[in-house]
């Protein structure tokens, strides 16, 4: 087994490249037994092995510093940096975190778990790197879903004034736990379908290159024409017009063309974007075909992908999503509000049922809040359902609204609260 004889960094350079479709296979074999017994975050997981081992060929970790976003997909880092006999106690009292903890190795730069924080983060790291002048890479790895959340763009704002390198890589599976949402996820779907671009770009300007005199003067006038036109043919212009260098759409499941993209992000002098296509749930059909059940899972039957054990009680959650329903029929003013996490919180039957009354509003928890305050104000009855460890993302407003007496908030999961009742609680509709 190549696996067993990864012992660090070097192993994984020195690897002869007809070898890594291998070790990439016995990484998703162990992962998938592994999870089934304890339980954990399976589907973004088996999606990022062959990017993670792309990262430790091209990357000197740990003195390169990479950045997982949420850190839910960092399994395969825990287990390339000598941490796979600790899976046995993944996520129990003790045992290993299923998130990046500085604590536990050199390996883990920066403690994750909220969303959209890693290109801030990174962009701090790499701050810092410049001004005591040292000279590793900066790495920040940032999923679709997480583009969602407008902390990334705050920090998208801020990298693109950086003058030396710093990497982002994003990790673009259409997925956030659910189907990605929003404008930004149309965007990169155009930029996913438009791959062919890149090649059209090159081909032109390899053709035009090829005809002495006039040809090298055509790719100059042709990189001179007006950014309509540029538009036509430069994927990422977004990013571009900010000054961060777009760099894709690459397979994120060949690691020869992740390793040549790496590379070149490496030699540039400014923030870069590389845009990465990977597969939630790659290479076990039962979490390819359900992602989104796939996101975080109990322990589960490997053969059939169901879960070892099915409660006897409905979950809080399911009568949560009960009573939304039936609340939803009796009050046409009520509307759902989620921030990326519609099975989490148990308003996907509510969204079936009444598409035009719920809003799922990506990884956005202050605009969630702020939104339905909005709402409120105009006449609805808004319901934000929100785990309570992400309402942190938006205290000062939640407290606003509180304050206000017509919204209310609803949290459940890690920590679960439940209801925040107010004068207008449902009941009272
Ligand atoms: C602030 C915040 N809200 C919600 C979550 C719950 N959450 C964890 S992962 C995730 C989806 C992330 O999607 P993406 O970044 O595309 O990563 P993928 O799982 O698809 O690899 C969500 C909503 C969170 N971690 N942080």
């Amino acid at each position: 087994m190549i696996l067993e004889q990864i012992k660090g960094t070097r192993e994984i350079k020195e690897l002869p490249p007809q070898e890594l479709k291998t070790l990439a296979q016995e990484i998703r074999t162990f992962l998938i037994r592994s999870i089934s017994h304890t339980g954990g975050h399976l589907a973004s997981n088996l999606g990022v092995v062959e990017l993670t081992i792309a990262l430790y060929r091209t990357f000197n970790l740990p003195e390169d510093k990479v950045i997982w976003d949420v850190g839910h997909q960092s399994y395969t880092h825990k287990i390339l940096s000598g941490r796979m006999a600790e899976f046995e106690e993944l996520r129990q009292y003790g045992g290993l975190s299923g998130f990046p903890k500085r604590k536990e190795s050199p390996y883990d730069s920066f403690d994750t778990g909220h969303s959209s924080t890693s290109i801030s983060a990174g962009l701090g790291i790499a701050q810092g790197r410049d001004i005591q002048g040292q000279n590793y890479k900066v790495v920040s790895v940032i999923g679709d879903g997480a583009l969602t959340g407008g902390m990334a763009y705050e920090a998208l704002n801020n990298a693109a004034r950086m003058k030396k390198n710093f990497i982002i890589v994003l990790n673009d599976n259409k997925m956030s736990i659910s189907e990605n949402v929003g404008g930004m996820s149309r965007y990169l779907n155009g930029l996913r379908t438009g791959s062919g671009y890149n090649d059209l770009k090159k081909n032109v300007a390899d053709t035009l290159d090829r005809i002495p005199m006039v040809g090298s003067a055509m790719i100059d006038k042709i990189k001179r024409t007006k950014n309509s036109i540029k538009q036509l043919f430069i994927p990422g212009m977004l990013f571009e017009n900010m000054g961060i260098t777009y760099l894709g759409p690459v397979d994120g499941h060949d690691i020869q063309a992740l390793c040549k993209v790496l590379k070149e992000a490496q030699n540039l002098d400014h923030a870069v974007l590389v845009h990465v296509i990977t597969k939630k749930g790659k290479g076990y059909k039962p979490a390819e075909k359900n992602p989104s059940r796939f996101h975080g899972v109990g322990p589960f039957d490997v053969e059939t992908g169901k879960a070892a054990q099915e409660g006897n009680y409905p979950s809080y959650t399911e009568v949560f999503s009960r009573k939304m329903c039936q609340l939803g029929e009796r009050y046409t003013r009520l509307v759902a509000v989620t921030a990326a996490m519609p099975d989490g919180t148990g308003l996907t039957a509510f969204g079936k049922k009444f598409p035009e009354r719920f809003f799922d509003v990506g990884i956005a928890e202050a605009h969630a809040v702020t939104s339905a305050a909005g709402m409120a104000a105009s006449g609805l009855k808004p319901v934000v359902a929100v785990y309570s460890s992400f309402l942190q993302r938006d205290m000062i407003r939640f407290f606003t609204m509180s304050v206000s007496r017509t919204c209310l908030c609803f949290c459940s999961g890690q920590g679960g609260a439940g209801w925040k009742r107010r004068r207008d609680a449902p009941g009272n509709f």
